[in-house]
């Protein structure tokens, strides 16, 4: 059966956590170029994928896969030989699936709710608590180590550090020193220049007038 994974990507959106990841596996991958701005995404033969319409997408061997930190952790299982997670008799395993889960159901929704003004909901009701618990706890997880499992890089980097680097970018996350530092160790990473100059040269290629 073919192995090749098939990533349907949109330049510029949260299908760039997938292809840094593919980046970091260096394994082979093919792209289904999508534009947002075209509506690619809602179109019947993308429905049939993806029913919310929405990227990323991952096909590989008859099953599509969605949710991009769902993804990259089915990536890392899916080829081991790439090392991007720790095994899953390893202890690591558990602050593996922890930063791998915080990031997407705990600081993703703080940041967005702080960023579009919609106010603070319950803290014992919200998942997140409250957006300076959630802020507090991603800067604790990457203090003091290179990486959120220490000295080894995994996919709970990618997961935790796109997060992180977009909330910074549209400022929906505070600058802070931990999370400066971090960033700066995540882009300064090949993987990363690669994804990123792929996607830019991908959304030029897709937008020529901007
Ligand atoms: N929870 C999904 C979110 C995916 C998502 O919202 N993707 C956006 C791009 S960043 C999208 O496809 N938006 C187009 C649309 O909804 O029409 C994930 O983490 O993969």
């Amino acid at each position: 059966m073919d192995n090749t994974v098939l990533l349907h990507h949109a330049p510029m959106s949260r299908s760039n956590i997938v292809l840094w990841m593919l980046e970091e596996m260096g394994i082979p991958y093919r792209l289904n170029l999508m534009s947002l701005q075209r509506q690619d995404q809602k179109k019947p033969a993308y429905l049939a994928i993806n029913p919310m319409g929405k990227v990323p997408a991952l096909e590989h061997k008859g099953v599509v896969v969605t949710e991009a930190a769902a993804i990259c952790a089915y990536l890392a299982d899916a080829f081991p030989e790439a090392s991007m997670a720790p095994r899953a008799d390893d202890p690591l395993r558990g602050p593996y699936y922890r930063w791998m889960f915080f990031a997407p159901s705990s600081l993703e929704p703080a940041a967005f709710d702080r960023m579009t003004g919609r106010g603070a909901p319950d803290p014992s009701a919200a998942g997140y608590g409250t957006y300076d618990l959630a802020v507090e706890t991603a800067a604790t997880a990457i203090a003091r180590t290179p990486f959120v499992l220490g000295d080894r890089f995994s996919t709970a980097d990618v997961i935790l550090g796109s997060h992180i680097i977009w909330g910074m970018m549209v400022k929906a996350l505070p600058e802070r020193p931990e999370f400066t530092a971090y960033a700066e160790r995540l882009r300064a990473r090949p993987a990363w220049q690669r994804a990123m100059a792929k996607n830019q040269e991908l959304y030029a290629e897709l937008h020529p007038t901007g």
